[in-house]
C-alpha cells in the first residue's frame, strides 16, 4: 500500500506540502489543475510547475484525481471526438513527469453531492452529510429553483451564476438512459485505453457518489455488477477502478470487501473512508474508525492485505477539527488521523501475516 494525499494546489488548498510531508508514510500527492475547464489539454509547463513544487519535498506526482471528462463525451455529441483528443493530449503530458494513474468520474452534471457541509457532529466537529429524502424524488428544475430560492441546499461547485448552464445540462440529460451513458463511457474507453496502454497508464474510474441516480440524471458506477461490467467494457489491465469505500459504502447493499476479493488486480487506486450510514438513507462521513461508522474498514484493509495491494491509497475525506477551516472533507487533522489508523491496520496484519510469506488468500 502506496499512500498519498490529495493537495489542490499551491494558492488553492489550506494544507502545505510541508505539512503533507510531515504525514508518517505518505510518498506522493493527489494532484490535478483544478482551473482547467474539462475538455482542455493541460499545459505542458503548468504540469511541470506542479511537478517541480512537489520535487522539493521530495513527493511524487503518480497519481492524478481528476482529469475531467467532458459533459459532451458523457451525453455521446458528435463534438466528443476533439475532446477524446485533448484528453489523450493530456495524458502524453503527464506521462512525461511520471504519472502512472489517472482517476477520473462518468457522473452526469455533479460530481460528489451532499446537503450539508458542515453538519455538527456530537463531539463538536462538523462533517459532510447526506439528507436523502431532501435529494430523492426532486425533479432537476424543481431542484434549480430551491436554489434560485436561496434554501440552504448546498451543491458543491454551482455558484449561482452558473445554475443557467445547470438548466441547459438537464434539458440535454433528459434524453439520455443509463444504457445510453454506458455506450458513451464504452466509446470514451475504446479511444483512451489504448492511449494509456501505451503511456503506461491506468485508468481508474471512481464510483459515483452518492451511488444511486439522483435528480433523474442516470449513474452506472455504483455496484459491485456494474464495476464488472466497467471492467469488460475494455478487458486491459489500463481499466482500472478507483475503488472508494466511502462513495460505494453510502448504498449498504454494496459489499465492499467482496468487491476487493474479485477486482483486486484492477484496483490500483483505494479511497479507503468511513461513513455512517442511517436507516432512512441519510449518510455522514465519519471518522476512518471502523466502529465510528458502518463500513468496515479493518476488514478493507484486510481483505487489501490478503492480496498484497501494492497500488496507491489515501484516507479520501475527513471530517473538520479543532476549530480548522479548510476545504470541505479535505483538512489536514482528520486525514492525518484517517493514515495512522490505515497504517495501524496495515502494520498489525503485516505483523501477523508478512506479505512476502503468504501462501494463499486467508
Ligand atoms: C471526491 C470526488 O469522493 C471523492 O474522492 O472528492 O470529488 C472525486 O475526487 C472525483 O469524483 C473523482 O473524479
Ligand atoms: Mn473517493
Amino acid at each position: 500500500m502506496r499512500m498519498v494525499f490529495r493537495w489542490f494546489g499551491e494558492g488553492n488548498d489550506t494544507v502545505s506540502l510541508g505539512q503533507i510531508k510531515q504525514i508518517p508514510g505518505v510518498e506522493g500527492i493527489v494532484w490535478a489543475l483544478h482551473d482547467i475547464p474539462a475538455g482542455e489539454a493541460w499545459p505542458m509547463e503548468r504540469i511541470r510547475e506542479v511537478h517541480n513544487q512537489a520535487a522539493k519535498f521530495n513527493l511524487h506526482l503518480d497519481v492524478v484525481e481528476s482529469v475531467n471528462v467532458h459533459e459532451d463525451i458523457k451525453l455521446g455529441l458528435s463534438t466528443r471526438d476533439q475532446y477524446i483528443q485533448n484528453y489523450i493530449t493530456t495524458m502524453e503530458r503527464l506521462a512525461q513527469v511520471g504519472v502512472k494513474v489517472i482517476c477520473y468520474n462518468f457522473m452526469p452534471v455533479f460530481d460528489w453531492t451532499r446537503t450539508e457541509l458542515h453538519k455538527k457532529m456530537n463531539d463538536g466537529s462538523t462533517a459532510l452529510f447526506f439528507e436523502k429524502s431532501r435529494i430523492d424524488g426532486i425533479d432537476p428544475f424543481t431542484f434549480v429553483e430551491q436554489i434560485n430560492q436561496n434554501s440552504t441546499l448546498t451543491m458543491p461547485g454551482w455558484e449561482p451564476e452558473r445554475l443557467s448552464h445547470l438548466t441547459s445540462l438537464f434539458e440535454a440529460y433528459k434524453d439520455v438512459s443509463s444504457e445510453d451513458l454506458w455506450g458513451h463511457l464504452a466509446y470514451f474507453l475504446k479511444a483512451v485505453v489504448p492511449a494509456a496502454e501505451r503511456l503506461g497508464i491506468q485508468m481508474a474510474i471512481h464510483p459515483d457518489d452518492p451511488p444511486w441516480p439522483i435528480f433523474g440524471l442516470p449513474r452506472i458506477m455504483t455496484s459491485q455488477e456494474n464495476l464488472r461490467r466497467l471492467l469488460a467494457l475494455v478487458d486491459s489491465p489500463s481499466n482500472g477502478i478507483t475503488l472508494c469505500s466511502g462513495s460505494l459504502g453510502a448504498n449498504p447493499d454494496n459489499d465492499i470487501i467482496a468487491m476487493i476479493h474479485e477486482f483486486h488486480d484492477r484496483i490500483p487506486f483505494a479511497h479507503i473512508r468511513n461513513v455512517r450510514v442511517y436507516d432512512n438513507g441519510d449518510f455522514i462521513e465519519t471518522s476512518h474508525r471502523t466502529q465510528d461508522g458502518t463500513v468496515d474498514i479493518t476488514g478493507i484493509v484486510k481483505a487489501y492485505h490478503d492480496h498484497s495491494f501494492s497500488g496507491y491509497a489515501r484516507p479520501d475525506h475527513g471530517r473538520h477539527l479543532w476549530g480548522e477551516e479548510c476545504r470541505p472533507g479535505y483538512g489536514l487533522y482528520d486525514r492525518a488521523l484517517g493514515i495512522m489508523y490505515l497504517w495501524g491496520l496495515w502494520d498489525a496484519l503485516e505483523r501477523i501475516q508478512p506479505m512476502d510469506r503468504k501462501e494463499g488468500i486467508v
